[in-house]
């Protein structure tokens, strides 16, 4: 059985994503593309076009050429757009960073993704040049000004001309993100233009985004949901993208009011906090008229409170890394008639199945079940390495490791998750990259890591731990805390006389997971 969109597929042009996104975008003149919510710095459409054509031509000036990676490591502000466009046009793919990564972790995501140009922000550039030079890396741009590295505006002033890079949109890789799809350490995602630009046609069918629009940004760009949906889905309509650095709720409810948002973008988290927060009425948040969610589960009754507060209601989408990343959505014509608690419809041009987990055999109709997708937005396959593609995609059907289920009219709810990620605020944290830092520890003999519910978290990694003794839980959370970043650490840990284990030594999280509830 496969389900499909309830609207017809969308033709996916065979343009890259900057010629797809910034190609008309001169008609929108002077009107604001970008603006900063914080230093309210503003780009117009016409001079975005410019700074990624001079970006460009500056890139290539530096050697940057297709098939070449170019790191991004900053918070949201305009300039990322420019600096990511800019990446793109010189014909390159950009990995997306999180700038809150340890040194040692982003050097590997430097290492992994081979990337020979950093762009970078002040608040971070120290680190930046620091885990540069460790990689080898020759060229380091900041987006500002810091001692060491060279001004991205440098190249904005030489304004050469754009390069015209031959690329083949269907296989060139336009961006490397980094995720640990459902079993695993990260992996870099290989998705082509074509994958992102699909996707873009595909969600603005449903999404009538227009230049009248205000998209509040603060989930980061370098995530995914920020990348596709919210930057570059607001650039390609003419909207006005209004980046935030981070989440403070006051500051983001005023920017909302001061800005007239229209469309805001959330993750459970977030959401949490609005419907406890006092004085969320005190904004006038009238321009608001859609309001979603997706990244991880969202409470009902949590949703209703905020809604009531907001004033607006809030509507979920779903996806994933992988899938560059929209599946599924709530369609603007549907918004008030789908339920809270569903994720909507399939996005136009994709399929579904819902299987009984591992095996190819569909679930009967009504039962819940491994969800699959299938459509021109799954990814060319994780880099340098085929034994997970292969384990992810199978026919061109992507495995999410998440249990869905449909209705009969189509609308989709994701009831669990079967695959080892946890998730914590929206964020991916794979359990094999901590249960490796807690191996590297002397005195532990075994681990395993799995998320538990977490209050503001949604949910958290807590570790069960084999030592040999003389070790505190302190002294674990300790010697993890130092050696990845704040929103990875564990938060519990329990000591325990063996793990368990299958037969060919897979740890069963499911008997951990069961154990704790
Ligand atoms: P990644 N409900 C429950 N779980 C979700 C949801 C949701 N609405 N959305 C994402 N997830 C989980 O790669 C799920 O386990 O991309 C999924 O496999 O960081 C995993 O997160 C993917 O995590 C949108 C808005 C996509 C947001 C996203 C988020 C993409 C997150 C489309 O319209």
């Amino acid at each position: 059985m496969i389900y499909r969109s309830p609207l017809p597929d969308v033709e996916v042009p065979a343009l890259t994503l900057t010629e797809f996104v910034l190609g008309q975008a001169r008609r929108f003149g002077d009107r604001a593309a970008l603006v900063d919510g914080v230093t309210g710095e503003r780009i117009g459409y016409a001079e975005l076009v410019d700074a990624v054509q001079a970006g460009a031509g500056g890139l290539a000036a530096l050697g940057v050429r297709p098939g070449d990676v170019v790191a991004l490591l900053s918070h949201n502000q305009p300039r990322y757009a420019v600096a990511l466009h800019a990446v793109l046009a010189a014909g390159a793919a950009v990995t997306p960073i999180n700038p809150v990564l340890t040194p040692e972790e982003i050097g590997k995501q430097l290492a992994a993704s081979r990337a020979s140009v950093l762009i970078t922000a002040e608040p971070v550039a120290g680190k930046a040049l620091e885990v540069a030079r460790a990689a080898g890396i020759a060229h380091v741009l900041v987006l500002g000004e810091h001692e060491g590295a060279r001004p991205f505006a440098d190249l904005l002033a030489e304004g050469r001309p754009a390069p015209s890079p031959e690329l083949d949109p269907a296989t060139a890789v336009a961006a490397l993100p980094f995720s640990s799809g459902t079993t695993g350490m990260a992996k870099g995602v290989r998705l082509t233009h074509r994958n992102l630009v699909a996707n873009l046609a595909q969600t603005r069918v449903g999404w009538r985004i227009t230049s009248d629009d205000v998209q509040a940004a603060v989930l980061p760009f370098f995530h995914i949901y920020g990348f596709t949906i919210i930057l570059n889905s607001g650039l390609l309509a003419g909207a006005t993208v209004l980046t935030l650095p981070r989440f403070e709720p006051h500051g983001y409810l005023a920017a909302l009011e001061k800005h007239r948002v229209t469309r805001a973008y959330f993750a459970p988290p977030m959401v949490l906090t609005l419907a406890n927060l006092p004085g969320v009425e005190d904004y006038d948040l009238s321009a608001l008229r859609f309001a979603f969610c997706g990244a991880a589960p969202l409470d009902v009754e949590v949703t209703e409170r905020a809604e009531k507060r907001l004033g607006c209601l809030i509507r979920q989408g779903y996806g994933m890394t992988e899938a560059s990343p929209g599946t599924h959505q709530v369609f603007d014509a549907e918004f008030s008639s789908m339920p809270a608690g569903s994720v909507g419809r399939l996005s136009p041009g994709t399929e579904a199945r819902l299987v009984v987990p591992g095996t190819d055999t569909d679930v009967e109709p009504g039962e819940a079940g491994e969800l699959l997708v299938r459509g021109p937005q799954v990814m060319a396959g994780y880099l340098d390495n085929p034994e997970a593609t292969a384990a992810t995609i199978t026919d061109g059907w992507l495995h999410t490791g998440d249990i869905a289920r449909v209705d009969g009219d189509g609308v989709f709810w994701i009831v669990d998750r079967l695959k080892e990620l946890i998730k914590y605020k929206g964020y991916q944290v794979a359990p094999a990259e901590l249960e490796a830092v807690l191996l590297s520890h002397p005195r532990v003999l075994d681990a395993a890591v799995i998320g538990v519910p977490h209050a503001e978290g949604g949910e958290a990694p807590k570790a069960f731990v084999v030592a040999d003794g003389g070790l505190t839980a302190e002294d674990l959370l300790a010697w993890v805390a130092e050696r990845v970043a704040p929103y990875k650490k564990i938060r519990d840990v329990e000591f325990v006389d063996e793990i368990p284990k299958s037969p060919t030594g897979k740890i069963l999280r499911r008997v951990l997971k069961d154990r704790e509830a």
